[in-house]
């Protein structure tokens, strides 16, 4: 008697958990949609990723990203001359939310001396974006390179 109690509760779960199947099939999807609204990058989930500015390079000069991800591109200045980080077609093309999208101005960053910067970006389609220094002479001197989106 008690362990045929015992197997109609076993038999019970059983059901119930049957019945929540097709629940636990709709999560993913439902995750998925919940992801694909949060696309505007926000610095919780994204990867740091330092660039540093000198007289006359960028450190790295190739950056390498993965299509979708989220970055924050954290930029110094260790020097204490003024250099900027530009890269119009990387900046126009990658998804960046309205506040941060004024620190990009016209697709760069502006780094006076000795100063920080960090941008928080969704890397946009695979490819390859050049970038540079806009000061007079710098980039002749060296300062430019290249974003690589996988
Ligand atoms: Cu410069």
């Amino acid at each position: 008697m008690h362990e045929n109690g015992r197997a109609r509760e076993f038999v019970r779960k059983i059901t119930a958990l049957r019945r929540l199947a097709p629940w636990a099939a709709l999560v993913p999807s439902g995750f998925a949609a919940t992801l694909a609204a949060a696309q505007v990058p926000t610095t919780a989930d994204a990867t740091k990723i330092d660039v540093t500015l000198s007289s006359f390079r960028f450190d790295p000069d190739e950056i390498v990203l993965v299509h979708g991800h989220r970055y924050v591109l954290h930029f110094v200045n260790a020097s204490s001359g003024g250099h900027d980080f530009v890269a119009k077609d990387f900046f126009s093309a990658a998804t960046i939310a309205p506040d941060e999208r004024q620190k990009v101005g016209k697709g760069e960053v502006e780094l006076k001396g000795n100063a920080q910067a960090d941008v928080v970006v969704t890397a946009p389609a695979p490819g390859t974006y050049e970038f540079h220094c806009s000061h007079f002479m710098h980039e002749s001197f060296g300062m430019k390179g290249r974003i690589v989106v996988q």
